[in-house]
């Protein structure tokens, strides 16, 4: 139920700072660069834009298919293994 409230979607990471309560690892990792080293998000010019969402887009689908396989092996979570580790 604390995490409920924090997440209603009941996913990890969830990440506060004061106020703020922020989920989903691509947006908690935009925070955190935007606060501690903003550089890491490019210039503003299109191509370091996109640059940065394409290796955030790829991060999202390393986290949902071995996130995906590690709930499954290790906590026993059905799922389709195969179509996991493609
Ligand atoms: N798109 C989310 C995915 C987070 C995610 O899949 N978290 C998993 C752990 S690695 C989780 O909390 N799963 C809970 C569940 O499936 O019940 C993100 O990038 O933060």
């Amino acid at each position: 139920p604390e995490l409920l409230v924090l997440n209603p979607a009941g996913s990890i990471p969830i990440m506060e700072d004061g106020d703020l309560i922020l989920t989903e690892s691509s947006a908690i990792l935009v925070y955190l660069a935007a606060k501690a080293a903003p550089e890491w998000l490019g210039s503003g010019k299109a191509e370091e834009a996109a640059r940065v969402q394409q290796w955030l887009s790829f991060s999202g689908r390393l986290t949902a298919s071995l996130g995906g396989a590690r709930l499954h092996e290790m906590l026993l979570r059905p799922g389709d293994i195969g179509a996991l580790q493609a």
